[in-house]
């Protein structure tokens, strides 16, 4: 380690005083302006686990959906996967080191860590298209060169496609060719194989709306749509053009308003999908003849693709398992629906996709979604072999295991991927002749409000159960439990956000109205119980009304 280099070029990217940030669900993210260090030290990182690990990592520069002033850093490790727990915390310490600590902090994480630092690193650089993101990319290349490490700059690409290089590069290419090339290749030949099988491909051309958040998904998909153009054809809006980054638009708006973004006009019963920021979470939605909007949340695309896969697996034959991973802001129906009527076992996971990636390892078909639209499928070795040993079998069966093996390929494998999640219900959709409204109607959403609750210190409540229960303060669970009990078909929870400095509750019921008040009730709890400061929590109503009056809609905005 050069420390006379590294001291004389982090004086080039100095960090603020006082500045101090935490590596959360998401990595790093704030205000641009606050990131130069962040960036060239992330890069240090970067280089220290790649020398580590003796593999490609992988930087993402990105805030996804927050606004176009805000920026963010993540690292991937070498399967594509967030980075390790330790190395969480090791990117916080070294953020957060004062200028004339740095040297004590890198060289402690490289002892505690047992890097050999005569190892070679690579690290591979990704950025969305915030205006901010060319120069502080430019910062993580300064902090890898500057310990010896070589890199590729890929420039712009969505964040699913740089965890989707860093798996390529690190599994010799068995995964599929790390370029951009060799991504919308490998998504497109399996999207149109899987076309060609649906009977009814013939009759109806397919179209959908893809609203792309002003984003880098607008210029990835346009990059790739003549690939797959003879199986879909997507019509793009919010493609960066005019309107700013997710503002009024994108996955994150449509689900946390319920409502179309602005800048696209929408027809009767046709399929539309938002992507967010960074092009990693989707949702769908469509208006029906009244004009009444209607939204498929993550819940309903992990039902849909799951529903297909285990009848994929009983044409097989084969005894693979196949689980479901959601988290508490699942929807109940969707839950009841996968467990009794789908007889698909569900599990349930803290918030953020690592948490859900790591359940979904554990089964043979593991399908995980975040109600917001994160999520892919895995596929276990188990499958794979399945496949090949398919040769032998009937017709009938041999069928199901190629339509299986296209869509493991057409699956991103490293992370939840919107375009990849797209061509996959796109593909669905036709193989099974479902419409947008047969799909949603496969189970009615409960109602349900999400609120937000200022306290003096987060921290205070812990949860349990994967956040579905409160452990402290003492007392807020059973007043919780109390509340609920006054309602049909209810639940609550409450939990510290990751990523905001509020407490988010979730409360679901078999009303609209129900919701709405026992949200309302458990926010005062929450406000009482957990050192509420500001102004108490008020109805939703009266909050709905408020920001309509100025414009704002409305105030539950869960910001994930
Ligand atoms: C992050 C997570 C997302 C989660 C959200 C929760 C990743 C890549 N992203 O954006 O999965 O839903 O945080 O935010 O893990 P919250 O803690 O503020 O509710
Ligand atoms: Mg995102």
């Amino acid at each position: 380690m050069d420390l006379g280099a590294i001291t004389k070029y982090s004086a080039l990217h100095a960090k603020p005083n006082g500045l101090i940030l935490q590596y959360g669900t998401a990595g790093f993210r704030t205000k641009a302006e606050h990131l130069d260090h962040v960036m060239f030290r992330m890069g240090l990182l970067a280089a220290l686990r790649s020398k580590q690990t003796k593999s490609t990592i992988g930087v993402m520069v990105t805030a996804s959906h927050n606004p176009e002033e805000d920026n963010g850093v993540k690292l991937v490790d070498p399967l594509g996967e967030m980075l390790a727990p330790s190395w969480e915390e090791h990117a916080t310490c070294l953020a957060n080191a004062e200028e004339q600590d740095m040297q004590t902090v890198l060289i402690d994480i490289s002892e505690k860590e047992a890097v050999n630092l005569q190892q070679d690193a690579f690290v591979v650089v990704g950025r969305d298209t915030r205006p901010s993101s060319e120069k502080l990319s430019q910062s993580v290349i300064d902090g890898v060169t500057v310990l010896g490490g070589q890199f590729h700059d890929y420039g712009l690409l969505t964040t699913p496609q740089l965890h989707y290089m860093v798996y390529c590069r690190n599994t010799g290419s068995r995964y599929g060719k790390a370029t951009l090339e060799g991504y919308y290749q490998k998504l497109s030949k399996a999207f149109v194989e899987l076309i060609k099988q649906a009977s009814c491909s013939g009759d109806e051309y397919r179209s959908l709306k893809v609203d792309c958040a002003n984003g880098i998904g607008a210029l990835k998909l346009r990059e790739m749509e003549h690939y797959f153009a003879q199986a879909l054809s997507v019509q793009l809006f919010n493609d960066g053009s005019k309107g700013k980054l997710n503002h009024l638009c994108g996955a994150d708006f449509v689900k946390s308003h319920q409502k179309p973004p602005q800048g696209m006009e929408i027809k009767s019963n046709e399929r539309c999908c938002s992507f967010d920021g960074d092009a990693d979470r989707i949702v769908y939605y469509y208006h029906d003849a009244d004009g009444h909007f209607h939204l498929i949340d993550g819940d309903k695309i992990a039902t849909l693709i799951s529903s297909f896969l285990k009848e994929l697996l009983v044409e097989i034959g084969e005894s693979l398992n196949i689980g479901v991973v959601q988290t508490a802001y699942a929807n109940g129906s969707s839950t009841r629906y996968l467990e009794e009527v789908m007889k698909v076992p569900v599990y349930c996971t803290k918030t953020g996709v690592k948490h859900l990636h790591h359940k979904a390892q554990e089964f043979d078909i593991g399908v995980y979604f975040e109600a917001n639209g994160h999520g892919t499928a895995l596929f276990s070795t188990a499958v794979e072999m399945k496949i090949k040993q398919s040769e032998q079998l009937e017709e009938k069966k041999r069928k199901a295991a190629k339509m299986l093996e296209n869509i493991i390929d057409l699956f991103n494998q490293a992370a939840g991927d919107a375009i990849s999640d797209m061509l996959v219900i796109e593909a669905i959709l036709a193989l099974k002749g479902l419409t947008v409204q047969q799909w949603d109607a496969l189970y009615t959403d409960l109602p349900n409000r999400q609120l937000k609750v200022q306290v003096a210190d987060r921290r205070v409540i812990s949860t349990t159960n994967a956040e579905r229960q409160a452990v402290t303060p003492p007392g807020l669970q059973e007043a919780i439990n109390d509340l609920v009990k006054k309602y049909k078909l209810s639940r609550a929870f409450v939990r510290p956000s990751g990523t905001e400095d509020v407490v988010r509750v979730y409360a679901e019921a078999d009303s609209q109205e129900s919701a709405d008040h026992l949200a309302h009730e458990v926010s005062l709890a929450v406000f009482q119980l957990a050192g509420g400061i500001g102004e108490r929590p008020q109805p939703a109503e009266t909050i709905c009304n408020i920001n309509n009056a100025f414009g704002l809609g409305p105030a539950n905005k869960h910001t994930v």
